[in-house]
């Protein structure tokens, strides 16, 4: 099931504009790490984003956690998302029917697609949540995600769940580019697979995380794209800790290839 081709080769098997751009930019800087930036406040968010820019390929948000969030603060980070070239990524896990989703999407005081080119949705709520999620998003060319596995220790997700969560990708390919989940899961190479639990040092937290290295994540497991936080954001030199995930990273997908 892992490829062996580049991520420049399978750039014109992408349908979507985004799966291309994130590929291409993916090849063109040499990185396949997404930062997890898990801070609380703008200033830490914008600082994060400006200062390991220039390392990654993704900068994925909870922005839900932004104690102060404004919109001037995600125009700043569209603007820092263009300087260092990634693209940005809100982990917001939609779970909910069409309708809800939709405006939770669109409205409140996130707005989530105003600035967010991609985000992701759980499947369990069957084919009403890709609609809903699509009539906000498709117009604006954003992008999907669909969380096919999770990385906690004890997650409920099944086998068959899983398998039903790539039947719902394949129906949906105008809006999903891909799956979170902790392996490859098709024979296909055009869905990317973006992979949190990273890390080098630690095994888990002490909340359920559980974490992989980047060789087993990319190499080995055959994921894009690895999703590293707080190994990173908690380091005591974030840059230097960031150069070496992206290292690695880049050399396992390099013998993988
Ligand atoms: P960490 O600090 O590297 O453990 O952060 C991992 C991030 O990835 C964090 O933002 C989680 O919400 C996110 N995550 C995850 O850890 N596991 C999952 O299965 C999914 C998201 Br989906």
């Amino acid at each position: 099931m892992i490829t062996k081709l580049t991520y420049e080769q399978r750039i014109t098997q992408m349908q979507h504009p985004l799966a291309k751009q994130l590929l291409q930019l993916m090849s063109h800087k040499k990185t396949n790490l997404a930062l997890a930036a898990d801070v609380t406040s703008a200033d830490e968010l914008l600082t994060l984003a400006d200062k390991l820019g220039p390392e990654i390929c993704v900068f994925k948000t909870h922005i839900d956690i932004i104690d102060d969030f404004s919109i001037d603060m995600v125009n700043a980070l569209q603007k820092l998302a263009k300087k260092h070239q990634f693209l940005i990524f809100e982990d917001r896990k939609f779970a909910d029917i069409g309708n809800t989703v939709m405006h939770q999407y669109r409205d409140g005081i996130y707005k989530i697609v105003e600035w967010a080119d991609l985000i992701n949705a759980h499947s369990l709520p069957g084919q009403g949540i890709m609609n809903g999620l699509k009539k906000v998003g498709l117009s604006k060319q954003r992008a999907c995600l669909l969380l096919a596995q999770m990385s906690g220790s004890e997650t409920l997700f099944t086998e068959e769940y899983t398998k039903k969560t790539v039947n719902m990708a394949e129906e949906n390919r105008d809006f999903v580019i891909g799956f979170i989940a902790q392996q490859r899961l098709t024979n296909n190479h055009d869905f990317l697979y973006m992979t949190p639990g990273v890390s080098l040092a630690q095994s888990g937290d002490s909340l359920g995380q559980t974490y992989n290295d980047p060789y087993t994540v990319i190499a080995k497991n055959g994921s894009d794209i690895m999703i590293v936080g707080r190994a990173i954001t908690e380091a005591n030199d974030p840059v230097k800790v960031a150069k070496t995930f992206r290292q690695l990273g880049w050399d396992a997908y390099e013998q993988r290839c």
